[in-house]
């Protein structure tokens, strides 16, 4: 059929959707946030949300997910199969309508408890229309049924084509290369995080997730089953699995109350780090917001009014704050809300005002419960809390002195930073170096115009084993703050970071490309992630990557950053070239670093994002906290960026 003769068997309305969806086309930052790793990502989590949807409804238990060999993800469920009669309105099949127009997801069933939110929820049209090719097929009332689509459009009508005793919905779909021109591949740890997750907040619900791209030695391909039959409570176990509890079970409920279904775990670790982490709707809420206000409510009402009747605070000398309530608190809320609005700079923080109350008294009864019963964990708790509020008043002490240096201008700069001469932050790099004598290098080799460097001596500290005052007490880290111009604590929010008077847009680790070099890239990126997470949400830090290898015949010279590049270069000198492992940055010279790891011109930086919030709190306190094994395990079988985006 020409183009010609199948528009015109669209009704007007018809031909109104296939404008929504050239616009989805024109504009797709406004459906699905940008079209780079985040966004193609986005594609995935919008199809699998529908199969959630229909799994709260009641009407399925399992969902696939799989990326195929080609790279097309297919998602799958045993649910009731989208409809495919004739949709009054538009004329054609009602998975036509759902499929080809903007904002017709779900809305035609009444009953299914559809909740949307963020930049989910804006229906699967969006993800066809962002689609080179995507194929639905319906297992329904006996039948099969299929639809093709290009771009968005479909190819033919709804057409059954075989019967079944199967039940459910089958999506398969191919990313456009020309809307998501950085790239078409999905991660297999960006995709097993979610689904992970996704188990976690909806109970019950089996995802099985399959990677066909390859195979591993066994002929298999890398699958994994998620599934949670107690839901928080063991997401909260898997977040803490390398933290030490100090109270003997996990705390929570999960109730409706009115209107507003609310689920909350929480435990208290021997750690000196707040991890919580709210949901709306399944969807991770960055920036909190009312439910986070109503959980910290519940939470410090509560435990204050115990330890007030308990007389353990009678010898206290100053007031307990918020923050101390928190100390080693790692907890979830999670929400679900018909209408949600979203505020914030990422629309990722909760507006309604209504979901405060209800949050705020749950948490509230659920500790007030556990309390009573379990005498010796309440003890415990309130004993941190004292702790927790002796090591802030320290801490403030010490920061108090960073404070003064940086922002009253006292102490000026680090004495080890050799700073650039540029004075616009937005064009300015500090390269943070791992040891003395590599810093002497890098300040060589740099273009002082606007590199600065700051050296690092050895290893920096380990902040998640430290009280926060060691913190603000050790050199090293209080001169990156100074350095870098970013302040933290304001009057009313202790942990506040300042990045107003940020000095330098780009923060660029660069460590030796071994062991001990990743290692303390990871210190440091634990350091930026407990005290700086703003400054990797706004995407100012980066990774250095110097080569592996100096490849070298007669006046011929190449880098490599890996063993094929080496051999290829090997060959392209025609073979028995010289190659010289680098062992550290130390063994180059100021101009080899230039060349390769400094000079904007060919350095590959590897920028630093956060896809996974919790994710990145496991990994980061796995890595760095007290538990051996898991942490070698983890660094023999990746590279130590795993979770962390780069
Ligand atoms: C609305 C009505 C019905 C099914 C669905 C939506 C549905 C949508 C999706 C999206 C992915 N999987 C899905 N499964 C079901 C059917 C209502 C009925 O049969 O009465």
């Amino acid at each position: 059929m020409s183009e010609e003769i199948k528009k015109n068997n669209y009704s007007a309305d018809s031909i109104q959707a296939l404008e929504g969806m050239e616009h989805v086309r024109m504009r797709p930052s406004m459906y699905i946030g940008d079209v780079g790793v985040r966004g193609l990502h986005h594609l995935v989590y919008e199809v699998v949300d529908n199969s959630i949807d229909e799994a709260m409804g009641g009407h399925c238990d399992t969902i696939g997910v799989t990326i195929n060999e080609d790279g097309s993800v297919t998602v799958e469920d045993n649910g009731r199969g989208i409809p495919v009669d004739l949709h009054k309105k538009e004329g054609v099949s009602a998975l036509e309508v759902v499929m080809t127009k903007i904002g017709a997801g779900g809305k035609f069933d009444k009953d299914s408890y559809k909740v949307s939110g963020g930049l989910h929820g804006v229906g699967v049209s969006v993800v066809n229309a962002l689609s080179i090719h995507m194929k639905s097929t319906v297992f329904r009332e006996g039948k099969i049924y299929e639809q093709e689509y290009e771009r968005g459009k479909a190819l033919y009508p709804v057409k059954q084509i075989g019967e079944t005793d199967k039940r459910g919905t089958r999506q398969t779909f191919f990313p456009d290369d020309a809307i998501f021109q950085q790239t078409t591949e999905f991660s297999y740890d960006t995709l097993s995080a979610r689904m992970r997750e996704l188990s976690f907040l909806n109970k019950g619900i089996t995802i099985t997730f399959t990677d066909k791209r390859e195979v591993d030695e066994k002929g298999e391909f890398k699958s994994e089953v998620f599934h949670s039959d107690e839901g928080l409570k063991e997401y909260i176990r898997y977040l803490d699995g390398n933290r030490e509890p100090i109270i003997s079970h996990v705390i929570s409920m999960d109730h409706e109350k009115g209107e507003i279904p609310v689920e909350v775990a929480l435990i208290y670790n021997t750690s000196y780090s707040e991890n919580i982490f709210s949901y709306v709707n399944n969807i991770n809420t960055h920036e909190g917001g009312t439910h986070l206000q109503g959980f910290r409510s519940g939470l410090t009402r509560t435990l204050k009014k115990y330890a007030d009747a308990s007389g353990l605070l009678d010898k206290l000398k100053f007031e307990i704050s918020g923050d101390d309530f928190r100390e080693g608190l790692t907890a979830i809320i999670s929400v679900k809300v018909a209408e949600p609005q979203f505020e914030g700079q990422t629309k990722t923080k909760l507006g309604n005002r209504e979901v405060v109350s209800p949050v705020s008294q749950a948490v509230g009864e659920m500790l007030e419960n556990y309390l009573e019963e379990n005498p010796n964990d309440a003890k415990v708790i309130i004993q941190k809390v004292i702790l927790a509020a002796q090591a802030r008043h320290a801490a403030k002490k010490a920061r108090e002195m960073v404070q003064r240096k940086t922002v009253m201008g006292g102490g000026g700069l680090p004495g080890k930073l050799s700073d650039c001469s540029e004075q616009d932050p937005a064009r300015c790099e500090v390269y943070l170096v791992e040891g003395d004598s590599a810093g002497g290098t890098a300040k060589q080799g740099r273009d002082r115009n606007f590199q600065a460097i700051l050296p690092l001596r050895g290893k920096i500290l380990n902040v998640e084993k430290a009280m926060h005052h060691k913190v603000f007490e050790n050199e090293e880290i209080r001169n990156i703050f100074t350095a870098l111009g970013v302040t933290v604590g304001t009057a009313e929010d202790s942990k506040a970071l300042n990045l107003e008077k940020l000095r330098y847009h780009k923060v660029i680790i660069m460590c030796d490309a071994d062991v001990d070099g990743s290692h303390i890239s990871t210190l440091i990126l634990t350091f930026f992630f407990r005290f700086m997470k703003e400054l990797i949400e706004e995407g100012h830090v980066y990774i250095a990557a110097p080569p592996l290898y100096l490849v070298k015949k007669g006046n011929k010279k190449e880098y490599a950053w890996n063993d094929v590049q080496r051999d290829q270069a090997n060959e392209r000198m025609g073979g028995s070239a010289s190659i010289q492992r680098y062992k550290g940055l130390g063994e180059m010279n100021a101009e080899q670093l230039w060349e390769t790891t400094m000079d904007p011109n060919f350095r590959t930086l590897r920028q630093v994002t956060i896809d996974s919030l919790a994710e990145a709190d496991q990994v980061f306190s796995m890595l760095m906290g007290d538990e051996v094994p898991p942490r070698r395990e983890f660094i023999e079988k990746n590279a130590v960026y795993a979770n962390i985006d780069a």
